[in-house]
């Protein structure tokens, strides 16, 4: 016959592994918080030698109804002070529409080698000169208009972790793409880094990821069934 403590420790031992939501998501330098959420994009250890700092590695995406966040990862150390210039950009797609923004298969007249083009409506940076900032701004892209500048970020490590709120992207007049950033909508990112760590020389481009804004990710119930965060709170 079992005790109660002993259907309490069962249940115990089958309790659902919580992922974090992007509401648990702070910008502090500590990148506990983003560990179960998945990585949208990997890029390889594709620039030379001289630019471990400013060659992406990986980025990961989240989301509330109203917020985005991101993590980007780098091989060496994000945004070092190490007295080059690093202009970390995240590019969003907010409409998911190749044919609006700028596309990422060429950059200054040349080819990125992207294969999955964007149409990149805002970018997100995070610029360093010397280790001061140099332009932590929201950009419109067609327009090359800053948008917002001084969102949040913080950097530790080989990571930085960024929140922008969805209602400070907004496109210039004679611009309009829609509704953009609703609940449930998807949106594609990818990024670049380019900076001086090398002259100036080659810029890491990373492929596409798509992002549906506030979705709940899923859970794996060891194996034994998948639900998702949403379902749990319900
Ligand atoms: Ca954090
Ligand atoms: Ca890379
Ligand atoms: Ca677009
Ligand atoms: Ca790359």
């Amino acid at each position: 016959m079992r005790s109660v403590t002993a259907v309490t420790i069962m249940a115990l031992c089958v309790a659902p592994l919580f992922a974090q939501e992007a509401n648990d998501i702070v910008i502090d330098g500590d990148f506990a918080d983003w560990e179960a959420i998945p990585i949208a994009i990997e890029d390889p250890n594709d620039m030379g030698p001289g630019n471990i700092h400013g060659d992406y590695k990986s980025i990961k995406v989240a989301s509330t109804d109203d917020t985005l966040f991101a993590l980007e990862t780098v091989y060496g150390d994000a945004a070092p002070a190490d007295g080059f210039r690093y202009y970390y950009h995240l590019l969003i797609d907010a409409d998911s529409d190749a044919s609006t923004g700028v596309p990422n298969d060429a950059y200054e007249g040349n080819p990125t080698g992207v294969a999955d083009v964007i149409g990149s409506d805002f970018h997100v940076q995070i610029g360093r000169d010397a280790g001061a900032n140099d332009g932590i701004s929201v950009t419109h892209l067609e327009s090359q208009e800053v948008v917002f500048e001084d969102f949040r970020w913080m950097n530790g490590g080989d990571s930085m972790e960024l929140s922008v709120d969805f209602d400070v992207f907004v496109a210039p007049a004679g611009f309009d793409i829609g509704a953009i950033f609703q609940p449930g909508s998807t949106i594609r990112v990818a990024a670049f880094q380019e900076g001086n760590a090398e002259g100036w020389g080659p810029i890491d481009w990373t492929e596409p990821a798509e992002h549906v804004i506030g979705r709940p990710f899923a859970v794996d119930l060891h194996g034994k069934a998948t639900t998702t965060w949403g379902d749990i709170k319900n």
